[in-house]
């Protein structure tokens, strides 16, 4: 089977936003280990909409994992789906001649405004580049065994399996590698990305490779936020919530620690704010779905979450 190309995602720099929108209670909440995970914290999750478990992976696990996202962020061959780079990349690579068989074309900043996608790296160091990943997609296969194995771990599929009560199946992989400087992800709900049916059962795993605290981009949450239903989405800096809705809710903080793992249900609001620090901040996220999840398509997405031709502003 022939292989699909590499998808090269050059995304475009997003506007600063108000500091509030991560104004947050730090809550230092969670149990240790997969095991702990009972019913009593099944329903803890379904309550607050996501369920913390310290300790889940260990640190040769994280390492391993690390190490070969690494690898992909530097390789001229990256084993995955897609690669996203930040907006900041743009000024290296407007003007620069790419070879492309045979062939020198040069990109136009006006074609990278939206996010540009390409089939090919940027030519640049390979060590420069990597400086720049935001996102890598579509990587469990087996030439990364680790970052498999974490997607297959069976004590986590378990709990998966409990909190959908089905059998599980991975929809989306994909690493966040907020590099220093990195940009915000807006508050948005991750089945506003998705097309599946209401009645899909998703939950959304993001493992931390690296200490996440509020300065460096942790993951923030809406208190009890799933149970308000689904959420309008506008094109923004991204595809999200409008931020003054935001502004009226408890944002909790959930600082995390290598090997950490945060369940969450895909309605949860939640959103992550600018790296201010000089260090990457690394982590995979997985969704699974319920073996019974129907797919959908974008008009019927948008019907729920989207806000065009709908009267309303943000
Ligand atoms: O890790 C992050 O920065 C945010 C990830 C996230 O919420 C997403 O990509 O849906």
């Amino acid at each position: 089977m022939k292989e699909q190309a590499l998808r090269v995602v050059f995304e475009p720099e997003v506007e600063s936003y108000d500091p509030n929108l991560y104004e947050c209670k730090i809550v230092n909440c969670g149990i240790t280990g997969f095991e702990a995970v009972d019913e009593q914290q099944i329903a803890t999750y379904h309550e607050n909409g996501f369920l913390l478990v310290k300790e889940a992976f260990s640190s040769i696990q994280v390492e391993s994992a690390k190490k070969e996202l690494h690898d992909l962020t530097t390789s001229n061959q990256p084993s995955c789906e897609s690669i996203y780079y930040e907006g900041k990349i743009r000024n290296l690579i407007s003007g620069i001649k790419q070879n492309n068989s045979g062939s020198t074309t040069s990109y136009k900043l006006e074609n990278l405004a939206l996010g540009h996608t390409e089939n090919r790296l940027p030519l640049i160091e390979n060590s420069v580049r990597a400086k720049f990943v935001r996102k890598v997609m579509g990587f469990t296969r087996v030439e990364n065994p680790a970052l498999k194995h974490l997607a297959d771990c069976k004590d986590m599929l378990k709990v998966v399996g409990n909190l959908i009560r089905g059998n599980p199946k991975l929809y989306q992989d994909m690493a966040l590698i907020k590099p220093p400087g990195g940009r915000e992800k807006p508050w948005h709900q991750d089945r506003a990305y998705f097309n599946l049916t209401e009645k899909s059962k998703i939950v959304g795993v993001w493992i931390a490779l690296d200490n996440a605290r509020v300065e460096n981009g942790c993951m923030q949450v809406i208190e009890h936020g799933h149970k308000m239903g689904p959420k309008l989405h506008f094109m923004r800096r991204d595809w999200q919530i409008c931020d003054k809705e935001i502004l009226e809710f408890r944002r909790l903080g959930i600082p995390m620690s290598p090997g950490d793992c945060l369940f969450f249900d895909a309605l949860l609001p939640h959103g992550t704010p600018a790296n201010q620090t000089d260090s990457q901040r690394w982590a995979v996220q997985f969704h699974y779905v319920s073996q019974d999840s129907q797919d959908t398509n974008d008009e019927y997405r948008l019907e729920v979450f989207g806000s065009e031709g709908k009267d309303v502003s943000c």
